[in-house]
Protein backbone atom coordinates (compact mmCIF):
# COMPACT_ATOMS: atom_id res chain seq x y z
CA UNK A 1 0.00 0.00 0.00
CA UNK A 2 1.62 2.82 -1.24
CA UNK A 3 -0.01 5.27 1.44
CA UNK A 4 1.66 3.60 4.06
CA UNK A 5 4.87 5.40 3.06
CA UNK A 6 3.57 8.85 2.32
CA UNK A 7 4.28 11.02 5.02
CA UNK A 8 1.55 13.96 5.21
CA UNK A 9 2.95 17.59 4.18
CA UNK A 10 4.50 19.13 7.52
CA UNK A 11 4.98 16.08 9.55
CA UNK A 12 8.10 15.40 7.10
CA UNK A 13 10.39 17.86 9.35
CA UNK A 14 9.48 15.74 12.56
CA UNK A 15 12.21 13.44 12.13
CA UNK A 16 14.74 15.64 12.43
CA UNK A 17 13.38 15.89 16.01
CA UNK A 18 15.24 12.87 17.16
CA UNK A 19 19.58 13.33 17.87
CA UNK A 20 21.04 10.91 16.39
CA UNK A 21 24.15 9.14 18.16
CA UNK A 22 26.22 11.56 16.13
CA UNK A 23 24.77 14.61 17.31
CA UNK A 24 24.87 13.16 20.39
CA UNK A 25 28.58 12.37 20.50
CA UNK A 26 28.76 15.71 19.09
CA UNK A 27 26.87 17.53 21.91
CA UNK A 28 29.05 15.96 24.54
CA UNK A 29 32.22 16.97 23.04
CA UNK A 30 31.21 20.49 22.34
CA UNK A 31 29.25 20.27 26.61
CA UNK A 32 32.66 19.23 28.42
CA UNK A 33 34.69 22.05 26.31
CA UNK A 34 31.93 24.26 27.43
CA UNK A 35 32.44 23.06 31.29
CA UNK A 36 35.74 23.52 31.52
CA UNK A 37 37.08 25.81 29.06
CA UNK A 38 34.46 28.59 29.20
CA UNK A 39 31.97 28.08 32.34
CA UNK A 40 34.40 28.92 35.01
CA UNK A 41 35.99 31.75 33.28
CA UNK A 42 32.98 33.60 31.57
CA UNK A 43 32.68 35.82 34.83
CA UNK A 44 36.15 36.97 34.88
CA UNK A 45 36.06 37.86 31.48
CA UNK A 46 33.57 39.38 31.19
CA UNK A 47 34.52 41.60 33.93
CA UNK A 48 38.07 42.23 32.64
CA UNK A 49 36.53 42.45 29.20
CA UNK A 50 39.20 39.99 28.03
CA UNK A 51 38.88 38.07 23.98
CA UNK A 52 40.40 34.86 25.21
CA UNK A 53 42.05 34.30 21.45
CA UNK A 54 43.89 30.76 23.50
CA UNK A 55 40.39 29.49 23.97
CA UNK A 56 39.11 30.18 20.57
CA UNK A 57 41.96 28.41 19.23
CA UNK A 58 40.89 25.33 21.46
CA UNK A 59 37.27 25.89 19.71
CA UNK A 60 38.78 25.63 16.81
CA UNK A 61 40.79 22.28 17.07
CA UNK A 62 37.89 20.73 18.10
CA UNK A 63 36.58 21.40 14.93
CA UNK A 64 34.50 24.53 15.94
CA UNK A 65 36.15 27.48 13.72
CA UNK A 66 34.29 26.30 10.24
CA UNK A 67 31.39 24.06 11.17
CA UNK A 68 29.31 24.17 8.48
CA UNK A 69 32.19 24.86 5.57
CA UNK A 70 33.04 21.72 3.49
CA UNK A 71 36.14 19.21 4.34
CA UNK A 72 37.81 19.81 1.40
CA UNK A 73 40.08 22.79 2.87
CA UNK A 74 39.47 22.44 6.44
CA UNK A 75 35.79 22.56 7.25
CA UNK A 76 34.03 20.10 9.41
CA UNK A 77 31.02 19.97 6.88
CA UNK A 78 28.22 19.33 9.80
CA UNK A 79 24.56 20.59 9.16
CA UNK A 80 22.94 23.31 10.82
CA UNK A 81 20.89 21.27 12.83
CA UNK A 82 24.23 20.52 14.18
CA UNK A 83 25.46 23.56 14.31
CA UNK A 84 22.30 24.91 16.29
CA UNK A 85 23.07 22.02 19.38
CA UNK A 86 26.49 23.09 19.11
CA UNK A 87 26.05 26.60 19.62
CA UNK A 88 23.17 25.55 22.22
CA UNK A 89 26.18 23.92 24.51
CA UNK A 90 28.58 26.74 24.09
CA UNK A 91 26.16 29.53 25.02
CA UNK A 92 25.62 27.72 28.22
CA UNK A 93 29.52 28.22 29.07
CA UNK A 94 29.42 31.63 27.81
CA UNK A 95 26.90 33.50 25.39
CA UNK A 96 29.35 36.01 24.58
CA UNK A 97 32.01 33.65 22.94
CA UNK A 98 29.09 31.18 21.59
CA UNK A 99 28.21 34.66 19.90
CA UNK A 100 31.48 35.33 18.55
CA UNK A 101 32.18 31.92 17.32
CA UNK A 102 28.94 32.11 15.58
CA UNK A 103 29.79 34.89 13.44
CA UNK A 104 33.50 33.69 12.63
CA UNK A 105 31.64 30.90 11.36
CA UNK A 106 29.53 33.00 8.91
CA UNK A 107 32.62 33.92 7.81
CA UNK A 108 34.06 31.75 6.89
CA UNK A 109 30.36 29.83 5.36
CA UNK A 110 30.50 32.80 2.99
CA UNK A 111 34.30 32.50 1.88
CA UNK A 112 34.14 28.63 1.29
CA UNK A 113 30.63 28.73 -0.25
CA UNK A 114 30.91 31.79 -2.75
CA UNK A 115 34.96 32.30 -2.38
CA UNK A 116 37.38 30.99 -5.54
CA UNK A 117 38.92 27.53 -4.62
CA UNK A 118 42.03 30.36 -4.20
CA UNK A 119 40.38 32.28 -1.76
CA UNK A 120 39.18 28.60 0.11
CA UNK A 121 43.00 27.44 0.30
CA UNK A 122 44.05 30.87 1.51
CA UNK A 123 41.74 31.31 4.40
CA UNK A 124 39.16 28.33 5.23
CA UNK A 125 42.29 26.30 6.69
CA UNK A 126 43.71 29.33 8.83
CA UNK A 127 39.96 29.87 10.03
CA UNK A 128 38.87 26.51 10.53
CA UNK A 129 41.45 26.12 13.68
CA UNK A 130 40.99 29.37 14.96
CA UNK A 131 44.53 30.60 14.27
CA UNK A 132 43.33 33.65 12.52
CA UNK A 133 39.71 35.35 12.99
CA UNK A 134 36.94 36.78 10.48
CA UNK A 135 34.32 39.67 10.73
CA UNK A 136 31.48 40.41 9.36
CA UNK A 137 31.20 43.64 7.92
CA UNK A 138 27.63 44.97 6.84
CA UNK A 139 26.05 47.50 9.39
CA UNK A 140 27.21 51.12 8.55
CA UNK A 141 26.34 54.49 11.13
CA UNK A 142 23.39 55.43 9.04
CA UNK A 143 22.44 51.76 7.65
CA UNK A 144 21.54 49.39 10.16
CA UNK A 145 17.82 47.96 9.31
CA UNK A 146 17.97 49.08 6.18
CA UNK A 147 21.02 47.27 5.51
CA UNK A 148 20.74 47.51 1.51
CA UNK A 149 21.26 51.47 2.08
CA UNK A 150 24.78 50.83 2.37
CA UNK A 151 26.95 53.40 1.38
CA UNK A 152 30.60 52.23 1.52
CA UNK A 153 31.71 52.28 -1.75
CA UNK A 154 34.51 50.17 -3.81
CA UNK A 155 35.31 51.69 -6.96
CA UNK A 156 37.67 49.86 -9.87
CA UNK A 157 40.78 51.13 -10.16
CA UNK A 158 43.07 48.89 -12.56
CA UNK A 159 43.24 45.46 -11.65
CA UNK A 160 42.30 46.88 -7.50
CA UNK A 161 39.29 47.78 -5.88
CA UNK A 162 39.58 51.38 -3.55
CA UNK A 163 37.18 51.01 -1.04
CA UNK A 164 36.06 53.73 1.23
CA UNK A 165 33.49 53.91 4.13
CA UNK A 166 33.00 52.93 7.89
CA UNK A 167 31.19 49.77 9.41
CA UNK A 168 29.57 50.30 12.46
CA UNK A 169 29.23 47.97 15.69
CA UNK A 170 32.07 45.33 13.77
CA UNK A 171 32.40 42.16 15.88
CA UNK A 172 36.15 41.31 16.57
CA UNK A 173 37.35 43.78 14.94
CA UNK A 174 40.94 44.69 15.86
CA UNK A 175 41.20 41.31 16.26
CA UNK A 176 40.77 39.71 13.45
CA UNK A 177 42.71 38.38 10.09
CA UNK A 178 39.95 38.94 7.89
CA UNK A 179 37.17 41.23 7.13
CA UNK A 180 34.41 40.85 4.38
CA UNK A 181 33.09 44.18 3.24
CA UNK A 182 30.24 44.81 1.90
CA UNK A 183 30.34 47.56 -0.66
CA UNK A 184 29.03 49.23 -3.34
CA UNK A 185 30.16 49.00 -6.63
CA UNK A 186 26.78 50.33 -8.50
CA UNK A 187 23.57 52.63 -7.40
CA UNK A 188 21.27 50.21 -8.04
CA UNK A 189 20.04 49.38 -4.42
CA UNK A 190 20.59 45.94 -2.82
CA UNK A 191 21.74 44.61 -6.59
CA UNK A 192 24.29 47.22 -6.31
CA UNK A 193 26.51 45.64 -2.97
CA UNK A 194 29.75 43.52 -3.71
CA UNK A 195 31.09 41.28 -0.91
CA UNK A 196 35.11 41.68 -0.96
CA UNK A 197 37.50 40.27 1.49
CA UNK A 198 40.29 43.05 2.99
CA UNK A 199 42.87 41.62 4.92
CA UNK A 200 44.51 42.58 7.72
CA UNK A 201 47.13 45.21 7.57
CA UNK A 202 45.94 46.48 4.12
CA UNK A 203 47.14 50.20 3.99
CA UNK A 204 44.29 52.54 5.03
CA UNK A 205 41.91 50.02 7.30
CA UNK A 206 41.71 51.23 10.53
CA UNK A 207 39.38 50.60 13.69
CA UNK A 208 37.11 52.71 16.00
CA UNK A 209 38.08 52.29 19.89
CA UNK A 210 36.54 49.69 21.76
CA UNK A 211 32.42 50.42 22.21
CA UNK A 212 31.67 50.48 25.93
CA UNK A 213 28.42 47.72 25.92
CA UNK A 214 26.12 46.42 28.24
CA UNK A 215 27.15 43.35 27.45
CA UNK A 216 29.21 40.62 25.29
CA UNK A 217 32.14 42.63 27.49
CA UNK A 218 34.29 39.40 26.15
CA UNK A 219 34.17 40.72 22.82
CA UNK A 220 35.07 43.44 21.31
CA UNK A 221 33.08 45.98 19.22
CA UNK A 222 34.34 48.42 16.86
CA UNK A 223 33.89 50.46 14.03
CA UNK A 224 36.40 49.39 10.74
CA UNK A 225 37.10 52.47 8.88
CA UNK A 226 38.20 52.06 5.15
CA UNK A 227 40.15 55.23 3.91
CA UNK A 228 40.97 54.38 0.04
CA UNK A 229 41.84 50.62 1.06
CA UNK A 230 43.28 49.23 -2.13
CA UNK A 231 42.89 45.18 -2.80
CA UNK A 232 42.74 42.80 -5.60
CA UNK A 233 39.64 42.62 -7.74
CA UNK A 234 40.48 38.94 -6.89
CA UNK A 235 39.83 39.18 -3.38
CA UNK A 236 35.96 39.81 -4.59
CA UNK A 237 33.70 36.89 -3.43
CA UNK A 238 31.51 35.59 -6.88
CA UNK A 239 30.30 38.49 -8.94
CA UNK A 240 29.56 42.16 -8.74
CA UNK A 241 26.04 42.79 -7.31
CA UNK A 242 26.03 39.43 -5.09
CA UNK A 243 27.01 41.31 -2.23
CA UNK A 244 24.11 41.62 -0.55
CA UNK A 245 22.25 37.94 -1.53
CA UNK A 246 25.92 36.30 0.11
CA UNK A 247 25.54 38.74 3.06
CA UNK A 248 21.72 37.69 3.70
CA UNK A 249 22.18 33.83 3.14
CA UNK A 250 25.21 34.53 5.98
CA UNK A 251 22.85 35.92 8.04
CA UNK A 252 19.58 33.00 7.72
CA UNK A 253 22.52 30.79 9.61
CA UNK A 254 23.81 33.50 11.78
CA UNK A 255 20.21 34.17 12.96
CA UNK A 256 19.56 30.66 13.87
CA UNK A 257 22.62 30.49 15.94
CA UNK A 258 22.35 33.68 17.61
CA UNK A 259 18.52 31.80 18.66
CA UNK A 260 20.39 29.14 19.94
CA UNK A 261 22.65 31.25 21.74
CA UNK A 262 19.99 32.68 23.53
CA UNK A 263 18.64 29.59 23.84
CA UNK A 264 21.76 27.87 26.03
CA UNK A 265 22.16 31.18 27.84
CA UNK A 266 18.25 30.46 28.78
CA UNK A 267 18.77 27.22 29.70
CA UNK A 268 21.41 28.14 31.53
CA UNK A 269 19.58 30.44 33.68
CA UNK A 270 16.48 28.38 34.33
CA UNK A 271 18.71 25.86 35.68
CA UNK A 272 20.28 28.16 38.35
CA UNK A 273 16.57 29.30 38.68
CA UNK A 274 15.25 25.28 39.70
CA UNK A 275 18.40 25.00 42.14
CA UNK A 276 18.03 28.08 43.75
CA UNK A 277 13.63 27.61 44.67
CA UNK A 278 14.28 24.22 45.46
CA UNK A 279 16.95 25.44 48.18
CA UNK A 280 16.03 28.99 49.25
CA UNK A 281 13.62 28.56 52.29
CA UNK A 282 10.74 30.96 52.67
CA UNK A 283 7.52 30.89 54.57
CA UNK A 284 8.18 27.80 55.98
CA UNK A 285 9.81 25.23 52.77
CA UNK A 286 11.34 26.20 49.82
CA UNK A 287 10.32 28.14 47.21
CA UNK A 288 9.27 25.59 44.55
CA UNK A 289 6.66 24.84 47.28
CA UNK A 290 4.84 27.77 45.93
CA UNK A 291 2.76 26.76 43.31
CA UNK A 292 3.08 30.16 41.30
CA UNK A 293 7.13 29.95 41.75
CA UNK A 294 6.53 26.41 40.00
CA UNK A 295 4.37 27.51 37.72
CA UNK A 296 7.00 30.38 36.54
CA UNK A 297 9.38 27.75 35.86
CA UNK A 298 6.98 25.48 34.02
CA UNK A 299 6.43 28.56 31.52
CA UNK A 300 9.99 29.24 31.66
CA UNK A 301 10.98 25.95 30.70
CA UNK A 302 8.01 25.89 27.92
CA UNK A 303 9.34 29.02 25.78
CA UNK A 304 12.52 27.47 25.82
CA UNK A 305 11.13 24.09 24.42
CA UNK A 306 9.20 26.32 22.09
CA UNK A 307 11.81 28.09 20.64
CA UNK A 308 14.23 24.72 20.63
CA UNK A 309 12.03 22.85 18.13
CA UNK A 310 11.06 25.74 16.19
CA UNK A 311 15.21 25.95 15.84
CA UNK A 312 15.12 22.41 15.18
CA UNK A 313 12.86 23.25 12.15
CA UNK A 314 14.04 26.38 10.79
CA UNK A 315 17.98 24.66 10.70
CA UNK A 316 16.39 21.46 8.96
CA UNK A 317 14.91 23.86 5.88
CA UNK A 318 17.85 25.61 5.92
CA UNK A 319 19.92 22.25 5.35
CA UNK A 320 17.00 21.39 2.53
CA UNK A 321 17.04 24.73 1.06
CA UNK A 322 13.27 24.75 1.63
CA UNK A 323 11.02 28.06 -0.09
CA UNK A 324 10.44 29.34 3.03
CA UNK A 325 13.80 28.99 5.12
CA UNK A 326 14.23 32.63 4.80
CA UNK A 327 10.66 33.10 7.03
CA UNK A 328 11.26 29.86 9.26
CA UNK A 329 14.62 31.34 10.48
CA UNK A 330 13.08 35.06 10.85
CA UNK A 331 10.66 33.40 13.19
CA UNK A 332 13.22 31.14 15.09
CA UNK A 333 15.20 34.02 15.62
CA UNK A 334 13.30 36.44 16.77
CA UNK A 335 11.36 33.72 19.21
CA UNK A 336 14.36 32.46 20.69
CA UNK A 337 15.83 35.54 21.20
CA UNK A 338 13.25 36.73 23.22
CA UNK A 339 12.64 33.82 25.06
CA UNK A 340 16.15 33.54 26.33
CA UNK A 341 16.20 36.84 27.37
CA UNK A 342 12.56 36.52 29.22
CA UNK A 343 13.99 33.46 30.88
CA UNK A 344 17.17 35.12 32.38
CA UNK A 345 15.24 37.55 33.63
CA UNK A 346 12.83 35.81 35.12
CA UNK A 347 15.29 33.87 36.58
CA UNK A 348 16.59 37.01 38.46
CA UNK A 349 12.92 37.63 39.68
CA UNK A 350 13.60 34.62 40.98
CA UNK A 351 16.70 34.93 42.66
CA UNK A 352 15.04 37.92 44.60
CA UNK A 353 18.13 40.54 45.57
CA UNK A 354 21.12 37.68 44.80
CA UNK A 355 19.59 37.99 40.76
CA UNK A 356 20.80 41.36 40.57
CA UNK A 357 24.29 40.45 42.36
CA UNK A 358 27.06 39.94 39.57
CA UNK A 359 28.49 36.82 41.66
CA UNK A 360 25.19 34.86 40.91
CA UNK A 361 26.07 35.28 37.29
CA UNK A 362 22.40 35.78 35.63
CA UNK A 363 22.73 39.54 35.89
CA UNK A 364 25.54 38.54 32.67
CA UNK A 365 23.66 36.32 31.26
CA UNK A 366 20.32 39.03 30.98
CA UNK A 367 23.06 41.52 29.69
CA UNK A 368 24.64 39.04 27.10
CA UNK A 369 21.38 38.09 25.75
CA UNK A 370 19.95 41.00 25.45
CA UNK A 371 21.79 42.52 22.45
CA UNK A 372 20.47 39.39 20.64
CA UNK A 373 16.83 40.75 20.36
CA UNK A 374 18.57 43.78 18.32
CA UNK A 375 21.79 42.19 16.22
CA UNK A 376 21.71 40.03 13.43
CA UNK A 377 18.84 41.76 12.34
CA UNK A 378 16.32 43.29 15.02
CA UNK A 379 13.43 41.48 16.42
CA UNK A 380 11.12 44.13 14.10
CA UNK A 381 13.02 43.27 10.87
CA UNK A 382 12.77 39.78 11.76
CA UNK A 383 8.48 40.42 11.74
CA UNK A 384 9.15 42.40 8.84
CA UNK A 385 10.34 39.62 6.83
CA UNK A 386 7.52 37.40 8.04
CA UNK A 387 5.19 39.58 7.45
CA UNK A 388 5.80 40.33 3.95
CA UNK A 389 6.01 36.37 3.44
CA UNK A 390 2.58 36.49 4.56
CA UNK A 391 2.10 39.58 1.89
CA UNK A 392 3.52 36.75 -0.76
CA UNK A 393 6.70 39.77 -1.78
P1 LIG B 1 18.19 50.95 13.30
O1 LIG B 1 18.16 50.23 12.02
O2 LIG B 1 18.43 52.41 13.26
O3 LIG B 1 16.86 50.66 14.11
C1 LIG B 1 16.40 51.45 15.21
C2 LIG B 1 15.06 50.85 15.69
O4 LIG B 1 14.09 50.99 14.63
C3 LIG B 1 15.15 49.36 16.00
O5 LIG B 1 14.32 49.05 17.09
C4 LIG B 1 14.60 48.73 14.74
O6 LIG B 1 14.07 47.45 14.96
C5 LIG B 1 13.53 49.72 14.34
N1 LIG B 1 13.23 49.65 12.91
C6 LIG B 1 14.05 49.94 11.87
N2 LIG B 1 13.42 49.74 10.72
C7 LIG B 1 12.18 49.31 11.00
C8 LIG B 1 11.04 48.92 10.23
N3 LIG B 1 11.06 48.91 8.90
N4 LIG B 1 9.92 48.51 10.89
C9 LIG B 1 9.88 48.51 12.26
N5 LIG B 1 10.93 48.86 13.03
C10 LIG B 1 12.05 49.25 12.42
N6 LIG B 1 26.69 44.48 12.35
C11 LIG B 1 27.57 43.91 11.47
O7 LIG B 1 27.48 44.13 10.27
N7 LIG B 1 28.56 43.09 11.90
C12 LIG B 1 28.73 42.79 13.21
O8 LIG B 1 29.65 42.04 13.56
C13 LIG B 1 27.83 43.38 14.16
N8 LIG B 1 27.99 43.14 15.48
C14 LIG B 1 27.24 43.84 16.39
C15 LIG B 1 27.55 43.74 17.74
C16 LIG B 1 26.84 44.50 18.68
C17 LIG B 1 27.22 44.43 20.13
C18 LIG B 1 25.79 45.35 18.24
C19 LIG B 1 25.02 46.20 19.23
C20 LIG B 1 25.48 45.43 16.90
C21 LIG B 1 26.20 44.69 15.96
N9 LIG B 1 25.95 44.81 14.58
C22 LIG B 1 26.81 44.23 13.67
C23 LIG B 1 24.95 45.76 14.09
C24 LIG B 1 23.51 45.27 14.24
O9 LIG B 1 23.21 44.32 13.29
C25 LIG B 1 22.60 46.52 14.11
O10 LIG B 1 22.75 47.27 15.30
C26 LIG B 1 21.15 46.14 13.86
O11 LIG B 1 21.00 45.51 12.62
C27 LIG B 1 20.21 47.36 13.95
O12 LIG B 1 20.69 48.43 13.20
P2 LIG B 1 20.78 49.90 13.89
O13 LIG B 1 21.54 49.73 15.16
O14 LIG B 1 21.32 50.84 12.88
O15 LIG B 1 19.30 50.27 14.26
N1 LIG C 1 18.10 35.36 2.58
C1 LIG C 1 18.32 35.35 1.26
N2 LIG C 1 18.04 36.39 0.46
C2 LIG C 1 17.50 37.48 1.05
C3 LIG C 1 17.23 37.55 2.41
C4 LIG C 1 17.56 36.43 3.19
N3 LIG C 1 17.36 36.44 4.53
N4 LIG C 1 16.70 38.77 2.70
C5 LIG C 1 16.62 39.44 1.55
N5 LIG C 1 17.11 38.66 0.54
C6 LIG C 1 17.18 38.99 -0.87
C7 LIG C 1 15.80 39.18 -1.47
O1 LIG C 1 15.29 37.94 -1.89
C8 LIG C 1 16.08 40.12 -2.62
O2 LIG C 1 16.64 39.37 -3.67
P1 LIG C 1 16.43 39.81 -5.21
O3 LIG C 1 17.23 41.04 -5.39
O4 LIG C 1 16.98 38.65 -5.97
O5 LIG C 1 14.96 40.02 -5.38
C9 LIG C 1 17.18 41.02 -2.07
O6 LIG C 1 17.81 40.28 -1.01
C10 LIG C 1 16.65 42.32 -1.52
O7 LIG C 1 15.67 42.00 -0.54
P2 LIG C 1 14.45 42.97 -0.21
O8 LIG C 1 13.83 43.43 -1.49
O9 LIG C 1 13.59 42.31 0.79
O10 LIG C 1 15.27 44.22 0.41
P3 LIG C 1 14.82 45.31 1.45
O11 LIG C 1 15.89 46.33 1.42
O12 LIG C 1 13.41 45.74 1.23
O13 LIG C 1 14.82 44.53 2.87
C11 LIG C 1 15.90 43.45 4.76
C12 LIG C 1 15.88 43.75 3.27
C13 LIG C 1 15.22 44.49 5.63
C14 LIG C 1 15.18 42.12 4.97
C15 LIG C 1 17.38 43.36 5.04
O14 LIG C 1 17.99 44.62 4.83
C16 LIG C 1 17.70 42.92 6.45
O15 LIG C 1 17.72 41.73 6.72
N6 LIG C 1 18.02 43.89 7.34
C17 LIG C 1 18.56 43.60 8.64
C18 LIG C 1 20.07 43.79 8.58
C19 LIG C 1 20.77 42.82 9.44
O16 LIG C 1 20.29 41.72 9.68
N7 LIG C 1 21.95 43.18 9.90
C20 LIG C 1 22.76 42.32 10.70
C21 LIG C 1 24.20 42.72 10.61
S1 LIG C 1 25.30 41.43 11.15
C22 LIG C 1 25.24 41.39 12.87
O17 LIG C 1 24.45 42.03 13.48
C23 LIG C 1 26.23 40.57 13.56
C24 LIG C 1 26.29 40.51 14.87
C25 LIG C 1 27.20 39.78 12.77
Amino acid sequence: DAGEDTIQPGFERLIVYAISDDQQALVDMVRQFATESLAPHAAEWDETHHFPLDVLREAGELGMGAMYSREEFGGAGLSRADAILIFEELAKGDPTIASYISIHNMVAWMIDGYGSDAQRAEWIPKLATMEQLGSYCLTEPGAGSDAAALSTRAVRDGDDYVINGTKQFISGAGSSAIYVVMARTADTGSRGITAILVPDGTPGLSFGPLEKKMGWHAQPTRQVILEDVRVPIANRLAEEGDGFGIAMNGLNGGRLNIGACSLGGGQAALDKAVEYAKNREAFGGPLIDQQSILFELADMDTKLEAARTLLARAAAALDNGDADKVRLCAMAKRVATDAGFEVANSAIQLHGGYGYLTEYGLERIARDLRVHQILEGTNEIMRLIVGRSLLGK
